[in-house]
């Protein structure tokens, strides 16, 4: 069931529901080597996602902007290793929107509480846009906003639930898109949380 959401965008409504329970055990594990924080923009704002990062490549904020690089900043080491699991379901939902052989080389673990949002931006870090983004939403669920390439275009809604992968390309890989605060609600699986994977290739 791909349901298209806008040119380029395609989503996979539970696409990951199968393999839920896995995901959120590796996701916990990547938190153990990797704990979960809230990192601060280079205008001194504290984020409200608690992020944490698996691949080669982990996404951070640093003093004067925003960039990938291979250590986590908090302990020097290595950022985990990109679970055998998050990557078949990334270039599986890929392919399946007609981006064969992704090769994602970034993941990105966002981690919302009642009350985190993300403003509107666009995901401009990486070196190719002619590479697709693929996003998993886990846990509760959450109103995500799509604008369009200006930041002043009116932003469309859409309802993101458990399971939901939504693979961004072609025209829709440098829209602008945010998510509206997280309200309190429960999930079996997860509690108060949202979790987002955000795959990416970063080089
Ligand atoms: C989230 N995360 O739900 C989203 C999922 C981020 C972020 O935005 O940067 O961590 S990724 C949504 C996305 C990616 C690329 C393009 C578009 C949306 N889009 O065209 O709307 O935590
Ligand atoms: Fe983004």
């Amino acid at each position: 069931r791909a349901e298209p959401l806008c040119e380029g965008a395609v989503v996979l409504r539970r696409f990951a529901s199968a393999n839920d329970a896995g995901l959120l055990k590796k996701i916990g594990q990547v938190a153990d080597q990797a704990p979960f924080r809230q990192m601060k923009t280079p205008g001194g704002h504290t984020m409200s996602v608690a992020m944490t990062c698996c691949g080669d490549w982990g996404w951070v904020t640093h003093a004067r902007g925003y960039r990938y690089q291979q250590q986590d900043p908090v302990s020097g080491d290595r950022w985990p290793a990109m679970p055998d699991l998050f990557r078949s379901l990334a270039v599986e939902a890929a392919a399946k929107a007609g981006y064969a052989g992704f090769e994602p080389d970034s993941c990105l673990v966002n981690r919302y509480s009642p009350g985190a949002k993300m403003g509107l931006h666009q995901d401009r870090d990486e070196e190719d846009f002619g590479q697709p983004i693929v996003s998993v939403s886990l846990g509760t669920p959450v109103t995500f906003q799509f604008g369009g390439m200006r930041r002043s275009d009116r932003p469309q809604r859409v309802s993101l639930e458990h399971g939901d992968v939504i693979v961004w390309g072609g025209p829709a890989r440098l829209r602008y898109h945010g998510v509206l605060t997280l309200k309190a609600s429960d999930h079996p699986l997860t509690g108060a949380y949202r979790y987002n994977l955000t795959f990416r290739r970063a080089h």
